[in-house]
């Protein structure tokens, strides 16, 4: 869409239109604020390796996880509430999402999931 308008743009004269439609072009830009927000296409299977609910913390070996751009491998995430790790235990199947938070990888969603 945008590159549409700005093709039109380019091809008017009148400067104040192209201002104009390279305005909106950013407006649409920025209105996604430039973070990833998994959502459920984002969903990762992982195993559980161990909790720390005190710290809030979980240690997951997880599948490669598209939104993050990340490979699969076994590392620590924070959780955003401990009752998140309610139940969970190592060596559970989980199915979860993950983002940055304040620069802190976190998991924002996380259920049991059935083993494979
Ligand atoms: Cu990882």
């Amino acid at each position: 869409m945008c590159f549409i308008t700005r093709s039109i743009a380019r091809s008017i004269t009148l400067k104040s239109i192209a201002v104009t439609a390279l305005l909106a072009c950013s407006g649409i830009a920025f209105s996604h604020d430039g973070q990833t927000h998994p959502s459920a296409a984002d969903t990762v299977m992982g195993e559980v390796r161990k909790i720390d609910t005190e710290n809030q913390k979980i240690t997951l070996k997880h599948a490669p996880i598209k939104n993050l751009d990340m490979p699969a491998m076994t590392m620590v995430f924070r959780v955003t509430e401990a009752k998140q790790l309610n139940g969970l235990k190592p060596g559970d199947a989980v199915a979860f999402t993950a983002d940055t938070v304040d620069n802190i990888l976190t998991v924002i969603t996380l259920k049991a999931a059935a083993a494979k």
